[in-house]
């Protein structure tokens, strides 16, 4: 799975150095800088840039890291679909630093890019930054996760994104109706809950949405809960910390993504315990491996957040380019994957062995 990943991230970084070459290559070919004007030639006005509509444009593109798969299916949309519109891109992974986010964007600025991109790790301290891109009149796109500023939305052209507290709602959801339909709604159900990065609203609002739906059954209780920073490694060592504190067996999972879900269906095998049958086990992204662990037994439900974000930051430059009327928010839709409720309730749930031959992350 590690290998996997690895081999993932050499082609995108691959292709992520492609296209900065690129971006160096072709940005200044269109329009001559006044610098490189022969001494002799008459004194004419200095030659503004052609408007962003007639020429290739350059996109820097500040994404937080590539912590999972769903990451590294998001980099390989919003990538590919500004390479495809022909556009230089200049991408960045911060390797989940904020402080590098706040560094690449500062480095968009000097170079003089037409757009920015920006996924954000955590909710605050952006309010300086954000000054500075308004301060330098370059238009930005907001991907993914939320920012916490006052009149955010009078600066960014749109936020492209998925409903994070909507995804804990219907992960709580399928866990009520899965525990109705397993005749164990009145047990004491013990709930351990992997939390995503601090600070990132994917985190809070999944982890509040969660919380909400289980709200009104005293008997589903989370009894430990502790970030895994969204990977793979520390869902395995927060998981295995889990097992070894709990004075009361743990009878369900709820991690805040794919990747740490995995990590711990590990962890607990390692336990002597077995995944899906001893702890239920509910993930959010609907990554492809999260698919196939379902339809092998070894986790029981995935809630579904789209990364395929690229063809909308697309259309949302160029009618900003176009000067168009743009949504101020834009959302995925929400599906709930497994192999056990979808077969009787295929009008709330879905089938994940149906659809694995779709996933593309
Ligand atoms: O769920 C997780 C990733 O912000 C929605 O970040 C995103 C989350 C996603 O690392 O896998």
């Amino acid at each position: 799975m590690k290998s996997l990943v690895k081999k993932m991230l050499v082609v995108l970084l691959s292709i992520g150095l492609v296209f900065v070459f690129v971006g160096c290559d072709t940005a200044n070919a269109p329009d001559p800088a006044p610098a490189e004007t022969p001494a002799d030639t008459p004194a004419e006005a200095p030659t503004e840039d052609p408007p962003v509509a007639d020429r290739v444009i350059t996109v820097g593109f500040s994404q937080i890291g590539s912590e999972s798969d769903w990451r590294i299916g998001n980099t390989v949309s919003v990538t590919t679909a500004l390479e495809e519109a022909g556009w230089n891109v200049i991408f960045n992974d911060a390797n989940q630093q904020q402080h590098l986010q706040l560094q690449a964007i500062r480095d968009f600025i000097t170079q003089g890019v037409d757009y920015i991109v920006l996924a954000p790790i955590v909710a605050t301290g952006w309010d300086g930054i954000i000054q500075e891109i308004e301060d330098a009149g370059i238009p930005w796109v907001q991907i993914d996760r939320g920012i916490d500023m006052p009149g955010i939305e009078n600066y960014r052209i749109s936020w492209i994104t998925n409903n994070f507290e909507d995804e804990g709602r219907r992960a709580g959801e399928w866990l009520i109706a899965y525990l109705e339909e397993t005749g164990r709604m009145e047990d004491d159900i013990n709930i351990v809950e992997l939390q995503g990065t601090v600070g990132s609203s994917a985190a809070i609002d999944r982890q509040r949405g969660f919380a909400e739906m289980i709200a009104g059954h005293p008997n589903l209780e989370i009894t430990q809960s502790q970030t895994g920073d969204f990977t793979t490694e520390l869902g395995m060592v927060v998981m295995e910390a889990f097992l070894g504190a709990a004075d009361r067996p743990i009878d369900v999972l709820f991690a805040h993504n794919d990747g740490m879900a995995l990590g711990a269906i590990q962890a607990i095998r390692d336990a002597g315990l077995v995944p899906g049958e001893d702890i239920i086990i509910i993930g959010v992204d609907a990554v492809a491996l999260a698919f196939e662990a379902i339809v092998a037994g070894d986790m029981n439900v995935t809630v579904e957040c789209s990364p395929l974000l690229g063809p909308t930051v697309v259309e949302v430059i160029k009618a900003h380019m176009a000067g168009q009327p743009i949504e101020a928010e834009i959302f995925s839709s929400v599906r709930v994957f497994d192999e056990t409720l979808s077969l009787i309730m295929p009008d709330r749930f879905l089938s994940a062995a149906e659809d694995l031959p779709n996933r593309v992350y």
